[in-house]
């Protein structure tokens, strides 16, 4: 037994096969065309895998609550009723060619605390409540952790709702479509702490053999829409000094975000993940760009430095090729640093447990980064094959799921007060 009476004994661990046995299950729901999953937000895949956690949350006698962003809650009731819960979760919706772990172990590692509570008989003061926030990723409605975003208070609700897809659909048209849309007023919940289990989606864990990451920070994220205006014309019979090549531009803007990222290595990322030319013709000229950079770093500083010299640069890039450009916000967060008495719930499970960890910045965005700004938040992170994420060939092992897993159970349980 650990020391601490409300702590669970050190010799607790959650049921690794059941936890594996369940995301494979997931993600049979939505899957992809290489071995991942396509669950994105708001489409009946999406739906179908709600359904499927709704009916094992059900089933391991959670009540459940649903907000009118979509985010689901299921809660195991506490000995306290009134004490304020401790949450655990992350999200279910997957990048277009996703893997099956991203966000799905945060979900599932969550219910995997309560199924191995009630297995166990063990009761907290505080109740749990597993979480699933609505679009995470990001993709088909920016900005990423939009509904986490709303239920801090960073987004207002109706400016969510409006989100439009590449087809033109709304966010809150698709939400009621699907059915998942809530009574709840968003961000109303209070919570006693947040926890979230997710995957490194980087190679640093695995590099370092290390089985847990121990999230102190999280780097801080900008997307900048860039939409640069030229003209269409014939491939073929306009004369090069005559072209008003958009999709050149683009590239020469491209090719400076990647020179300014690396002259803030090690920590400094930037590309372009999303890319459309128009009018996307072999023999036209594209007449308009629009992409989406993508800046991180650990050092807010290092984020503005690299947003001035992008836009001064696709500035004179545009200029000097006679050339319009227009750039628009469409996300960002500031880098964010997790609650120190979570964190060291974290670290401390880890070594109760006896499993090798480590400090880790997350270069990823998470729910968790928005979370953390409204409840006492913390992150365990767990290795992946080459760091590949957001990729049909992420990988873990069924190792270091459950003992992400069990390190999550330690901290949530520790958090929430065993109280028998
Ligand atoms: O963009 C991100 O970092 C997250 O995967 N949504
Ligand atoms: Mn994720
Ligand atoms: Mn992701």
């Amino acid at each position: 037994m650990s020391s601490d009476s409300t702590a669970p004994g050190d010799n607790l661990r959650i049921d690794g096969s059941r936890l594996w046995g369940s995301i494979m299950e997931m993600a049979k729901i939505g899957p992809g065309v290489a071995g991942g999953n396509n669950r994105q937000t708001l489409t009946d895949a999406d739906g179908e895998g709600r359904a499927l956690f709704q009916s094992w949350c059900e089933a391991a006698g959670c009540t459940m609550g649903l907000d009118q962003m979509g985010n689901m809650f299921a809660r195991r009731e506490g000995a306290d009723p009134d004490a304020l819960p401790v949450y655990v979760g992350s999200h279910l919706d997957t990048q277009p060619t996703g893997g099956k772990y991203d966000g799905v172990l945060g979900v599932l590692g969550g219910l995997e605390i309560v199924r191995t509570l009630n297995d166990l008989g063990i009761k907290t003061k505080h109740p749990i409540v597993i979480t699933n926030f609505s679009n995470e990723e990001g993709t088909r409605y920016a900005p990423a952790m939009l509904a986490s975003g709303v239920f801090a208070g960073i987004h207002d609700q109706d400016w969510a709702y409006d989100r439009v897809d590449a087809d033109g659909k709304r966010f809150g048209d698709e939400l009621e479509r699907i059915g998942w849309k809530g009574e709840e007023k968003v961000g109303a919940r209070k919570m006693h702490a947040f926890f979230e289990l997710h995957i490194e989606q980087g190679p640093i864990l695995e590099a370092e053999g290390k089985d847990i990451g121990v999230v102190t920070h999280g780097q801080g994220l900008s997307w900048t829409q860039v939409t640069v205006t030229g003209k269409e014309a014939h491939t073929g019979s306009t004369p090069m000094p005559m072209r008003r090549n958009a999709g050149l531009a683009m590239a020469r803007i491209l090719e400076k975000v990647d020179e300014i990222a690396w002259s803030h290595k090690p920590h400094a990322v930037g590309a372009a993940g999303h890319i459309e030319v128009f009018p996307n013709s072999r023999n036209v000229i594209p007449g308009k760009a629009v992409f989406t950079v993508d800046l991180r770093s650990p050092e807010l500083a290092v984020i503005q430095d690299m947003e001035a010299r992008t836009q001064a640069a696709a500035r004179k890039i545009c200029d000097d090729m006679g050339l319009e450009v227009a750039f628009e916000k469409v996300g960002g967060f500031d880098p964010v640093a997790f609650d120190e008495g979570c964190v060291t719930a974290v670290r401390s499970a880890a070594e109760r447990l006896g499993y090798s960890h480590m400090n880790i910045i997350s270069g990823a965005g998470h729910d968790a980064c928005w979370i953390n700004q409204v409840a006492p938040t913390a992150m365990i992170m767990c290795p992946c094959v080459d760091g590949l994420s957001h990729n049909e060939a992420e990988e873990i092992t069924p190792e270091w799921a459950s003992r992400g897993a069990d390190v999550l159970f330690h901290a949530v349980v520790e958090t929430a007060e065993i109280i028998e």
